[in-house]
């Protein structure tokens, strides 16, 4: 009796281990005796480094300190954020406009610091849209989304938005391919292969940033999931991942999963290049928008382009190659020197690294494997380094320390694997808690990365942090890799769901000029007020403008009459304050709106339709001094046919009685 009861037992644990064996037995094993002292940033000290971690479904960037792991900022991108107005301010709705209209969130993945020469430089950092296809860049002086463009053609602009080593370009592929945007889309979804085409977008990115779409190339229509630029040797050159090779339209999981490999698609962009300044693009009629926010006037405008350069991947037989990467492969990362591409089969049993210089060869001698689509398919041992051998399960992303290691990220088996470029040996493995997605090393993906941290985004945090309900917070966990071994130091939970990130030494973008208000002299805004005497309360038939002052601890004006049903309202509100850490706020009651967060210097506008007669209170949102609770105001809504005229005031408004 006692014999099988321990036998029953002995079958449950079995069972259970079967089920459970990817997950890493013991959490708490894998934290080392010093970890909490490599991780301390004592109080009032700053961190090493930041981290820009994407907002996945978010829409945002957050910003953490390194090694502390301390939430330094949430950075609003693609999404409406209420706490800071943006997408709520008249100012910053032109932001999110598209082709569709206003649209007030996104999908925010990947983030890419421009570089120079290979090397991060803390100037900007570029964001894409999955979902409405776009292309954002935050300024790292202001840490301000300064500038939006849309990418006709395209859906689920997953493989973007990877910059090249002089940030020539920010380079974005469709993850959906669809019909293109210039032909009647009106089409049965089964036709696919006939219909569907995959677009790459190159972007241009001019010295002050700015981005215009040079060119586009369309290629067959398949899933196009990462990718990364070549550098150094291999700078020229650009490389995606792609899957779904099987053009299936339907039950992806299956249907997309029947090929042994799929591809890494070459690009030769400066062969593109030539191309178009040859005049071998057509152009393609297109609808997009380009949204710019102007630092001077703290405004920005929309503007619809109609047109795009479009070079044919299959007519031009230069400029794309295939080459085979087993199963449906998702990472796309080129190590340091350029010369080594790692592709991450999500299905696959190995990890395969391809050689540049083996596939110059192979495209010089033509050791093709017939073509896919028109487009040459370079034999897979033509192009291959060699193969990472029973590495994990599930690998997706691969990131660089600058000593010759690869660190790999294992979906399934979850767990961080390091191995040696050259050799393809497995050097050491680390469990995450829990499946992890992105990496990312300091500077991981550029020709310098420095080494020393890895931080590692993981996707399900169940039985790590204490539970908020049945929704549980992504994380973020550090190892220190300065060591053979990689050591874990640290967990942070995350918002939204995080993929990929960067990270830049905090000096660079610390010491980077960083603008610390506005002066109120340079305040182009159409609706400045620059000083209490000048504001004023403007009636133009049915709407008014508030041109309204705020300064610790009073609005100017704080008292206006005259407000009709019917009206609408803008108040511009300009925060008179100099120095640089005063921000005042301003809400309305029945705003169907955010507040406003006005920075010293800056003016913003928040729109409101009163509702209802009767007094309105406004006031400031933002604690800024001990009399902070006072600083408030009154509207008075009269109804539509009234006759109270239109006054404004600020301390002068008292009754008989107190005069
Ligand atoms: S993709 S894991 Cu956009 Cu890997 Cu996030
Ligand atoms: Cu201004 Cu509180």
């Amino acid at each position: 009796m006692k014999n099988n009861l321990l036998n029953i037992a002995m079958a449950f644990v079995l069972v259970g281990a079967l089920f459970t064996s990817c997950k890493p037995k013991d959490s708490n094993d894998a934290v080392s005796g010093n970890a909490a002292q490599k991780a301390y940033v004592a109080p009032g000290k700053y961190d090493e480094f930041y981290n820009f971690v994407s907002g996945g479904f978010s829409g945002q960037m957050a910003v953490y300190g390194l090694p502390s792991g301390r939430l330094l900022r949430v950075v609003p991108i693609f999404s409406e954020d209420a706490q800071s107005g943006w997408g709520y301010n008249e100012e910053t709705k032109p932001m999110l406009n598209t082709s569709h209209g206003y649209v007030p969130w996104d999908d925010q993945h990947h983030l890419n610091m421009s570089q120079t020469n290979g090397e991060v430089d803390g100037r900007w950092i570029f964001a894409n849209a999955n979902n409405t296809p776009r292309i954002a860049r935050v300024d790292l002086k202001t840490f301000k989304t300064t500038e939006i463009i849309e990418l006709p053609n395209s859906a689920g602009n997953h493989s973007s938005p990877f910059i090249t080593e002089n940030t020539e370009y920010v380079v974005a592929g469709t993850r959906f391919s669809v019909p293109p945007d210039n032909v009647n889309g009106d089409v049965p979804i089964n036709s696919y292969k006939e219909n569907f085409k995959g677009y790459i977008s190159f972007v241009k990115v001019g010295k002050e940033g700015e981005m215009d779409i040079a060119f586009q190339i369309e290629c067959p229509g398949v899933n196009f999931d990462l990718s990364h630029a070549g550098k150094g040797k291999s700078h020229g050159w650009f490389f995606f991942s792609c899957y779904n090779s099987e053009q299936a339209n339907t039950l992806l999981e299956v249907n997309a999963s029947q090929k042994d490999k799929d591809f890494i698609m070459a690009v030769n962009w400066k062969k593109a290049e030539e191309y178009v300044k040859a005049g071998k693009a057509r152009k393609q009629k297109v609808k997009y928008a380009h949204n710019v926010y102007d630092e001077k006037t703290h405004t920005a405008k929309s503007e619809m382009r109609t047109e795009v350069l479009v070079l044919d991947a299959k007519a031009l037989k230069d400029i794309c190659y295939m080459i085979p990467c087993p199963k449906s492969p998702h990472g796309c990362d080129v190590d340091p020197t350029g010369e080594y591409i790692v592709g991450s089969g999500k299905l696959a049993a190995l990890v395969p690294v391809f050689s540049f210089d083996k596939i110059q060869n192979a495209i010089k001698n033509k050791q093709y494997d017939g073509d896919y689509e028109g487009i040459p398919v370079i034999k897979y041992e033509a192009a291959l380094h060699g193969e990472v051998k029973k590495p994990g399960l599930g690998p997706l992303h691969t990131e660089f320390d600058g000593r010759g290691n690869a660190y790999t990220t294992f979906f399934v088996s979850s767990e961080v694997v390091k191995w040696d470029i050259k050799t393809l040996k497995i050097l050491d493995r680390a469990p995450t808690y829990y499946s992890p997605g992105h990496l990312t090393v300091p500077g991981g993906d550029s020709k310098k990365p420095f080494g020393k941290y890895m931080i590692v985004y993981n996707k399900i945090t169940k039985d790590r942090y204490l539970p908020t309900g049945p929704e549980l917070a992504q994380s973020a966990q550090l190892f220190d890799i300065s060591g053979d071994k990689m050591e874990l130091i640290l967990d942070f939970p995350t918002i939204g769901e995080p993929h990929y990130a960067q990270v830049a030494p905090a000096d660079l973008i610390r010491n980077n000029g960083q603008l610390k208000f506005y002066k109120l002299e340079d305040n182009k805004h159409p609706y400045v007020t620059r000083g209490e005497k000048e504001s004023k309360v403007v009636r133009t038939g049915k709407r008014v403008d508030v041109y309204m002052t705020c300064i610790r601890s009073h609005f100017a004006p704080d008292n206006i009459e005259g407000i009709k049903i019917g009206d609408e309202v803008y108040f511009h509100v300009t925060n008179l304050e100099q120095d640089w850490d005063v921000p005042h706020g301003f809400a309305i009651k029945g705003a169907n709106n955010a507040e406003l967060l006005i920075m010293p210097g800056e003016t913003a506008t928040l729109k409101w339709t009163p509702d209802r007669v009767g007094i309105m209170p406004f006031y400031c949102t933002d604690f800024c001094s001990a009399l902070h609770q006072e600083m408030q105001g009154y509207v008075r809504v009269s109804p539509a046919g009234s006759s109270v005229p239109i006054t404004f005031s600020v301390g002068t408004n008292f009754p008989p009685a107190t005069k």
